[in-house]
């Protein structure tokens, strides 16, 4: 991506998305800036469809989330300059999945957000 925002939609989206996929992005910003990103619409296969969200370029990044079926923060921020986002779908049942919207921010964000059981301080 070369835009300052835009928007992530799931593989097919507004129709349902397919089984058996896996889908990722990477969204980067200049190096000192944070990424954030807006759950717009959320909703997968509850326990078999997961978006992963990973704080960095890629997998190995620390994990920010896994997220299926309707639960969803309304939105978060990475505190590198990358996030990775992973999208698998087992073969049976699908829904419309999701619309993301991101944008490069200057980092100057102290939250704290819950998501699970995990506190992510982003300074
Ligand atoms: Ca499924």
């Amino acid at each position: 991506f070369s835009s300052p925002s835009g928007v992530i939609l799931s593989p097919g989206w507004p129709g349902y998305y397919k089984g058996s996929l896996s889908c990722e992005w990477v969204i980067e910003t200049e190096p000192g800036r944070s990424i954030k990103i807006t759950f717009d619409k959320f909703q997968t296969e509850l326990g078999y469809d997961f978006l992963e969200i990973h704080d960095g370029p890629n997998l190995l990044s620390p994990l920010v989330g896994s997220f299926n079926g309707t639960q969803v923060p309304q939105f978060l921020f990475s505190t590198t300059n990358h996030l990775y986002m992973l999208f698998t779908t087992d073969n049976s049942r699908s829904n419309s999945g999701f619309k993301i919207i991101y944008e490069s921010k200057s980092s100057v964000v102290t939250q704290v957000f819950l998501v699970g059981s995990s506190t992510i301080v982003l300074v």
